[in-house]
């Protein structure tokens, strides 16, 4: 082999971390993976104020919502995903920053729908929801997770009737259908489809935890959306 002179340097000048999607998904995830439990509260007047943008994730009983949270952040009991679906009642909050500071929160809503919970009980439920959804301050997105082979169901739809206004008003919102790996590929086009209409201008994707499919655009997604939070004037 012949020497050679090193190669001009301007392509590794470029800064690594945003350089491709991959590295873009790849500092979302290490970003991601820095959450840890903050606080819990089972009334809407015991969360703190945080001046923080928070994404909140909502979705039925057993839609994947823990699971989704756990593979996001790689951490596998960080929301406990629970063979006994109803029982987490409370919000919990999540922080999310390096080196021990907190740039974002995650707030972990209670899953909602389960058949064998009282109906006082839901409807507990749902005003908490519909408080937070429409009072917190500093709520800067909401993921939804929804199963696909069940669809938007009713509670979904009150939801989404609740945050549309603020989703109108630019809030970001993104339907997450889980269990992907359920469906086969022209099931997944049609519940993509489907659910597009429904989102009312947010975004949807699939996601598997155990196929890992959607994972890198999530946290890519989540990643951006702290980013425009904390500098509104680079968003457009
Ligand atoms: N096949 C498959 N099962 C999943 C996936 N996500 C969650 N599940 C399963 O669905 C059930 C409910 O999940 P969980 O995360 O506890 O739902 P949550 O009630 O919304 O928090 C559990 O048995 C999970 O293992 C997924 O992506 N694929
Ligand atoms: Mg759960």
């Amino acid at each position: 082999m012949t020497a050679r002179p090193a190669p001009a340097p301007a392509a590794a000048a470029a800064r690594p971390d945003a350089a491709t999607p991959a590295a873009a998904a790849r500092e979302a995830l290490g970003w991601l993976h820095t959450a840890r439990f903050l606080t819990t509260a089972a009334q809407l007047h015991q969360l703190p104020a945080l001046a923080v943008p928070e994404i909140a994730f909502v979705g039925r009983s057993n839609a994947g919502k823990s699971t989704a949270i756990n593979t996001l952040t790689q951490q596998t009991q960080l929301a406990f995903a629970s063979r006994k679906p109803g029982r987490t009642q409370h919000i919990n909050l999540f922080a999310l920053g390096r080196q021990g500071g907190t740039d974002a929160v995650l707030a972990d809503l209670p899953g909602y729908g389960y058949a064998a919970v009282p109906l006082a009980d839901k409807q507990r439920w749902q005003r908490v929801m519909a408080n937070y959804l429409v009072t917190r301050e500093n709520l800067a997105a909401v993921v939804m997770l929804c199963d696909p082979r069940h669809g938007l169901q009713e509670l979904d739809e009150i939801l989404l009737e609740v945050i549309r206004p603020r989703v109108e008003q630019g809030l970001p919102f993104l339907i997450l259908l889980t269990k992907a790996d359920k469906l086969n590929r022209s099931e997944q086009a049609r519940a993509l489809q489907i659910a597009r209409l429904q989102a009312g201008g947010g975004s949807v994707m699939l996601f598997s935890a155990p196929k890992r499919q959607g994972v890198e655009d999530a946290a890519t997604w989540l990643r951006a959306v702290v980013d425009a939070a904390a500098n509104p004037s680079d968003a457009a």
